[in-house]
């Protein structure tokens, strides 16, 4: 019981966030239109990306040097916008389909029906394009997601936006949108290198509501390739809106966890919000060098589950469940079997994997936290269990 507690966040009752008070009634509460737990407000004050010996705070310092260094201090810097933002912010203003899933109750965190804990900083992008060409906004984001080494439902992203005028590709020989597209990818190619050096990375063609075309980057870690970032060249229709109908810009979202995971060999992501005396005195600001010494690794130890789901089952709410209960000690949530019987009933196995980072768990402590999870499985998804 003891050793449980020392895990879980203090759950403070009143924050201030970019020089709102709020106060954790406002934010969790037992009403069909919030599905914010516990775990996620106490996360809600903690803007890593503030601390100037945090893994997270010292990368973005030293994004701040490349854009200073090659843009002579162009770039406005937020890096205190509240996470408390509309509906209108984080999906209407950057043209977000109103059916698109990233949408739904089982994607975002709803406060109300129209208030949302930011999924992406670019909930900011439509406001400061009013006043701002150049600018980068850094921020706690939150979402509903699976469990594993690279996903965590709280993370860091700095979005960058860079408008053109008609003069900058005038001459260049280039449509508007290629130039734009062209000298996005310089730009990150170029702080990619500022960062790592050298280091294996590709580009890959995707979809964002918000930019056409959009590409992310993937840079390779760990045996395999990771997504760092999205980006693209801004609808025209966001900067009509925003009064710059003669205009053309780049924008980019990057995810500083992941970016932080390969500067400093991290392995995984749970360990940025580790208090551990052992991972904190490892970085110092202004160092970009370092290389995390692993504390030594404490076995895993994996339980599997199966049960029958039902037509409401998701994983992002299994996985919500699991978090509640084991906190930072569950390390990846895993379906390892699927198959529908001939009545039509659906049965899924998960393999939970429960490992600290800390310390070696008991096999008794293991056991009451699976025990946990059958029991709010049962009770809060209504599934069956086999
Ligand atoms: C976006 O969030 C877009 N807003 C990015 C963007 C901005 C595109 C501006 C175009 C223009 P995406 O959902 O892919 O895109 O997330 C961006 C990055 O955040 C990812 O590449 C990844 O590095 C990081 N990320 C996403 N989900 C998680 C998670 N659960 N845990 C940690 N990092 C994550
Ligand atoms: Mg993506």
């Amino acid at each position: 019981k003891l050793q449980r507690e020392k895990w879980r966040q203090p759950v403070v009752s009143v924050l201030e966030l970019g020089g709102v008070k709020i106060a954790r009634d406002d934010v969790v509460r037992d009403d069909p239109t919030n599905n914010v737990p516990d775990t996620i407000f106490a996360k809600l004050g903690m803007q890593l990306h503030k601390r100037e010996k945090h893994p997270i705070g010292i990368l973005k310092n030293a994004i701040f040097e490349y854009f200073d260094t090659n843009y002579s201090n162009k770039f406005d810097k937020f890096d205190d916008l509240c996470p408390l933002v509309s509906v209108k912010q984080n999906f209407d203003d950057v043209l977000v389909p109103e059916d698109h899933v990233s949408r739904s109750y089982n994607d975002t965190y709803y406060i109300d029906s129209q208030t949302v804990l930011r999924c992406h900083t670019s909930a900011h992008q439509a406001e400061l394009l009013r006043g701002h060409t150049h600018f980068l906004v850094t921020g706690d984001v939150y979402r509903r997601d699976s469990i594993d080494s690279t996903h965590y439902p709280v993370f860091h992203q700095m979005e960058g936006v860079r408008v053109f005028s008609p003069n900058d590709w005038d001459g260049s020989g280039m449509d508007a949108t290629s130039f734009a597209a062209r000298d996005l990818k310089k730009c990150l190619e170029g702080l990619a290198r500022h960062l790592f050096g050298s280091v294996e990375m590709r580009w890959i063609d995707t979809y964002f509501p918000f930019t056409n075309p959009s590409f992310e980057l993937e840079i390779f870690f760990q045996e395999k390739w990771l997504e760092v970032l999205g980006c693209g060249v801004t609808e025209q229709e966001i900067l009509r809106r925003s009064g710059k109908e003669n205009n053309v810009a780049w924008a980019f979202g990057l995810g500083l966890e992941r970016l932080a995971m390969i500067l400093f060999d991290i392995p995984d992501i749970r360990l940025f919000w580790s208090s551990d005396e052992r991972f904190t005195s490892q970085f110092s600001s202004g160092q970009l060098g370092v290389k995390y010494k692993p504390l030594s690794k404490y076995p895993p130890c994996f339980k599997d589950i199966s049960f029958w789901i039902n037509d409401s089952f998701t994983e992002n709410n299994f996985c919500e469940v699991v978090r509640g209960v084991a906190g930072d000690l569950v390390e990846e949530v895993k379906l390892i079997d699927n198959f529908t019987n001939k009545k039509g009933m659906t049965s899924h196995c998960y393999r939970i994997a429960y490992r600290s980072m800390e310390r070696s768990l008991t096999d008794e402590e293991i056991n009451k936290l699976q025990w946990d999870v059958r029991d709010q499985v049962v009770s809060k998804l209504n599934v069956v269990v086999r």
